[in-house]
């Protein structure tokens, strides 16, 4: 039998404003796919998600949700995971959410190892607002802000993401929703910072003046510049250029999680107070 999305849908919030054939649509399913193949309860799971077109993951998601400001989603889910150790957060943004406005909170979120999962939806290009540059815009691509041809230097959001520390970094695309479904359910059983960069079309705002302006084409553009993890390892620097590596990319699962860290030294904190010392926080780290 078919699988049933409903279940996790706001069934009032259909038909979606995204674009038809949008990338968002195969993610928001893979993700409901991998909570359900997790097991994990509806009530149990806190979704944030900024402003964009990725934005809308918090309107669809019959979960708990918060939607809020562009580039902040990193900030809320701190406090919500912190207030809510056992839970599972989640946090949705676009590649100008994650690696422009909120870029900050992105770092230091993979620096505090805290246990949040950021799905990067990278459309390499600002949807909502019709075609700015983002960070992940490629060079020479047509933009609303560069019409001349986009000069900046392309971002890698997943090198970022393991320089800054977090455990666990992977790289899919649309056009393959099963490993997409299977990177974000590894994802959601990582203990800590979990960066998944899921690379999306969006043929409208980017596609249209990029020569690849309905969904397959914009597709083929991204299959052609990813590789698998296991084929880009076997590459020489020369054959890896311009080559985006696909899979799980780091996994580390030694790396202590803020959360544990806290509630650690909060209990050692709490039994001492006043006479809590140096050596006490040693104890804890
Ligand atoms: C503080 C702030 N600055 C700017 C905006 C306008 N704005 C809304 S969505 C958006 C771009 C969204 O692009 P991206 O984050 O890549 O997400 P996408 O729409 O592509 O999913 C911008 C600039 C805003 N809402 N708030």
């Amino acid at each position: 039998m078919a699988f049933n999305y409903d279940e996790y849908l706001r069934i009032n919030k259909m038909p979606t404003l995204w674009c038809w054939g949008c990338g968002d649509g195969v993610i928001l399913k893979a993700f409901i796919r991998a909570v359900d193949k997790l097991g994990i309860n509806k009530d149990d799971l806190c979704v944030v998600s900024g402003i964009g077109c990725s934005g809308r993951f918090s309107s669809y998601l019959d979960t708990n949700t918060v939607h809020t400001t562009h580039g902040r989603t990193i900030a809320y889910a701190t406090g919500i995971k912190l207030a809510n150790p056992d839970k599972h957060v989640v946090c949705v943004a676009g590649d100008g959410d994650a690696l422009a406005i909120g870029g900050n909170h992105t770092i230091h979120g993979c620096r505090r190892n805290i246990d949040i999962t950021l799905i990067l939806v990278n459309n390499f290009i600002y949807g909502l607002t019709n075609s700015q540059t983002s960070p992940t815009t490629p060079r020479g691509f047509w933009s609303v802000t560069m019409k001349q041809g986009n000069i900046d230097p392309t971002f890698n959001g997943c090198k970022l993401a393991e320089a800054a520390g977090a455990s666990f970094v992977a790289r899919e695309k649309v056009s393959e929703p099963k490993k997409m479904e299977k990177v974000i359910a590894a994802a959601l059983q990582h203990k800590g910072f979990s960066f998944v960069e899921i690379l999306s079309n969006c043929h409208i705002n980017l596609g249209r003046k990029n020569k690849m302006a309905d969904a397959m084409e914009n597709l083929a553009w991204i299959d052609s510049i990813t590789v698998s993890k296991k084929k880009y390892d076997a590459m020489s620097e020369e054959e890896r250029v311009n080559l985006l590596p696909t899979g799980i990319l780091k996994q580390d699962t030694e790396a202590e999680e803020y959360c544990d860290m806290y509630g650690k030294l909060k209990e050692v904190y709490q039994g001492k107070r006043e006479k809590f010392t140096p050596a006490d926080f040693k104890k804890v780290i």
